[in-house]
């Protein structure tokens, strides 16, 4: 009988443990970029609606500024489980998962609502499910914006302006294909090391969106910015599979819910910092180039465009552009 009852108050024990475990189950997510940023609002509200719809049985410690890595890493750590999650933008994704690849062609989107739209239906939520067979449920698509030029040497108004430029580049062979076609002189680096490059001269310039270049405070190391929208860069949450496909449904749904939310968030900003970026990064100093022939621009990747048409498909291209 006492043996019995010291059975089950182990037992009990054991479980209350297990409870109260679960109850402090922590996880990690990380991104490239400042706190003060679309990505740090992003994971921000994620971490805080994961918080609040699993009423505290899961908490999301956030890491900022390529603490844990650049981007390629954090995927790489998702991928292998020793870390939960990641925000990152597509840059490093065809390394992972190539059928991703062909959201990083240049003058894909028209604008933020056409990309936001794609995304967001069935052509982006197919991409989604393709990380699912290299170890990682894809919670939701988030974004980076369009990218711009910045470089220390002249300003750009055409693309043979953009001629004999060293730039650094995401570690993407789309971009890097395109970017070669403009005569760019192409440097693929990761994140966290691009500030010290520009500042030191190992690279002219680089390229991103205005989210990025203001919170990098690229303009302490950049004085030419143009406004050429090249590509649309996608963002995305990531999660370890395995990891996902342990939690209860109810709180697989609560993540999901939390990225959506983070999504909202970080959408939000981009738009927030695309509206007051030029006057903001004039003011520190930066020669802003608006208004540029992107039409230029996209004739001087017809050789690039060839490439892509026959890896990618004309029609599966046609169908993104097309989407309505
Ligand atoms: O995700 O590597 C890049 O240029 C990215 O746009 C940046 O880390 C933000």
């Amino acid at each position: 009988m006492k043996k019995l009852t010291r059975l089950m108050l182990a037992a009990g024990l054991t479980l209350g443990i297990a409870a109260s475990a679960a109850a402090q189950t922590t996880m990690k997510i990380s991104i490239a970029t400042a706190q003060n940023s679309h990505q740090g609002i992003a994971i921000d509200t994620f971490a805080k609606e994961v918080e609040k719809r699993t009423n505290g049985r899961y908490k999301i410690q956030t890491f900022y500024n390529g603490a844990l890595g650049g981007e390629r890493e954090s995927i790489e750590a998702v991928q292998l489980g020793t870390q939960e999650l990641a925000f990152s933008s597509s840059g490093p994704v065809p390394n992972f998962v190539p059928e991703a690849k062909i959201l990083d062609v240049p003058f894909l989107f028209r604008d933020k609502a056409h990309a936001r739209a794609v995304l967001d239906g069935p052509i982006g939520q197919d991409i989604l499910k393709k990380f699912e067979s290299k170890g990682f449920k894809a919670l939701a698509w988030a974004e980076n914006g369009f990218r711009h030029m910045t470089n220390s040497k002249r300003a750009v108004n055409t693309p043979e302006d953009l001629k004999g430029l060293k730039l650094r580049t995401m570690e993407n062979p789309v971009h890097i294909t395109a970017y070669k076609a403009f005569g760019i002189i192409t440097t693929p680096m990761a994140f966290p090391e691009v500030f010290t490059a520009l500042q030191q001269g190992t690279v002219d310039g680089q390229e991103n969106p205005l989210p990025v270049i203001i919170s990098a405070k690229f303009d302490q190391v950049q004085k030419h910015l143009s406004l050429t929208g090249h590509v649309y860069s996608p963002a995305i949450f990531v999660m370890n599979k395995g990891v996902f496909d342990k939690l209860a449904p109810a709180d697989q749904q609560a993540f999901l819910e939390a990225a959506k939310e983070g999504v909202k968030a970080n959408r939000a900003r981009v738009d927030e910092d695309d509206a007051k970026g030029v006057a903001d990064l004039r003011a520190k100093g930066m020669n802003v180039v608006e208004n540029l022939d992107k039409a230029k621009f996209q004739a001087a990747l017809t050789s690039a465009n060839a490439k892509f048409e026959k890896e990618f498909g004309k029609a599966n291209l046609d169908r993104i552009r097309n989407f309505k």
